[in-house]
């Protein structure tokens, strides 16, 4: 299949994360990335370069004065003398204010971060950007035929909300895609995040819309990243209430209690009568993972990939977390395969149209 790719995605280094109260370099690397391309390309998957979306494109699922403070950031910290890599040490909590952003720069970063673990340095923005072009391109070609594409994102995006960034993410890949797929004809997407992590931040940007089903199978917030969303009992709300779905599960989770999850999941994606597919793809869930905890084998990795694909639907496959560098293209490419057999090919497909979704005729 198509796997869209960016060299740019190596400007995004060099940053420190708090792990255990210690500054660490991050789990998230330029290796990730580069084990995942050679692994594809070794599979004889074929690398396409992303097309120039323009900055305007990401307002469909954020905020203006987010994407402006991203955009500026690094600028911003140069101007205040500094070097290095940005990260927030304070943050707006219960009884304080949100309703203003601070005119400084390290008010503004806690303003719009929701954790000290994901730095912003020179080429983050190049990197960001780029990763969303990539995401937007996968659905692009999935909007105009192709069965199936895949986005190697990096940064990852599903952490990141209409006005937040944390995780590791900046901007919102998946949500993203899911949001050209629906300017392109579809009209339900369906969108699975199987990242060991909850999608936090995909959550925000759909909760009180229903022409996106979220469904999320991730580690108990309760003792897990991001520790305030994710819950079994956050479903939505207004216009959006039940079109979000929460699975999570303890810790230590092995592949029969997954693929139980799995399984709803996928049920509630065809029930929900999806004309097309994204999943944010965090292979996290690896027994190897050196920040996860579930014990998913890798040979679970195909299995997944073909559960995925017998859903039958268009589907853009987006990269989110895996931080188990040495397994990760091969986990990653294990997914993949199920939907380069010859054989496979999706029955329904979103109106191929260039129209706006909201013209498309019943
Ligand atoms: C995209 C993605 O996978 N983001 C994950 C970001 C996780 N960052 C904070 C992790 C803190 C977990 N604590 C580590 C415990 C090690 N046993
Ligand atoms: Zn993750």
């Amino acid at each position: 299949m198509k796997v869209v790719h960016s060299p740019l995605h190596r400007r995004h280094d060099g940053g420190m994360e708090l792990h255990r109260s210690k500054l660490v370099p991050c789990f998230e690397s330029r290796a990730r990335a580069e084990d995942i391309r050679e692994a594809l390309a070794d599979a004889g998957h074929a690398l396409v370069a992303p097309r120039a979306f323009a900055i305007d494109s990401l307002l469909g699922v954020h905020d203006a004065d987010f994407v402006e403070f991203l955009r500026t950031a690094w600028a911003r910290w140069q101007e205040d003398g500094r070097d290095g890599f940005m990260l927030p040490s304070g943050f707006p909590a219960r009884g304080m204010r949100r309703d203003r952003v601070p005119a400084g720069i390290h008010g503004a970063m806690g303003h719009y971060a929701f954790d000290a673990g994901t730095p912003i340095v020179a080429g983050t923005w190049d990197a960001a950007m780029a990763a969303a072009q990539c995401a937007m391109t996968a659905a692009a070609l999935v909007a105009e035929g192709e069965g199936a594409a895949y986005a190697l994102c990096r940064p990852p995006g599903h952490h990141a909300g209409r006005g937040t960034y944390g995780g590791y993410c900046f901007l919102n890949n998946a949500a993203l895609a899911a949001q050209l797929l629906r300017e392109r004809g579809s009209r339900k997407v369906g969108l699975l995040d199987v990242d060991y992590h909850h999608g936090n931040g995909t959550q925000d940007i759909f909760w009180t819309r229903d022409d996106v089903l979220f469904v999320s199978i991730h580690g108990t917030p309760d003792t897990e990243y991001p520790y305030f969303l994710g819950y079994a009992d956050e479903r939505g709300a207004g216009a959006g209430e039940g079109f979000t779905l929460n699975l999570p599960l303890p810790r230590d989770t092995g592949w029969d209690d997954y693929a139980q999850a799995l399984d709803t999941a996928l049920q509630a994606i065809h029930a929900y009568g999806a004309d097309a597919l994204v999943v944010s793809l965090g292979v996290d869930t690896f027994e190897g993972d050196p920040i996860s905890a579930f014990r998913l084998g890798a040979e679970r990795f195909p299995q997944l990939g073909a559960r995925l694909a017998a859903l039958n639907l268009p589907t853009v496959l987006v990269q989110e977390g895996g931080y188990a560098v040495k397994e990760l293209g091969s986990n990653v490419a294990g997914v993949l395969q199920a939907f380069s057999a010859p054989t496979w090919r999706p029955a329904a497909g979103p109106a191929r149209t260039s129209a706006p979704a909201a013209s498309t005729a019943s």
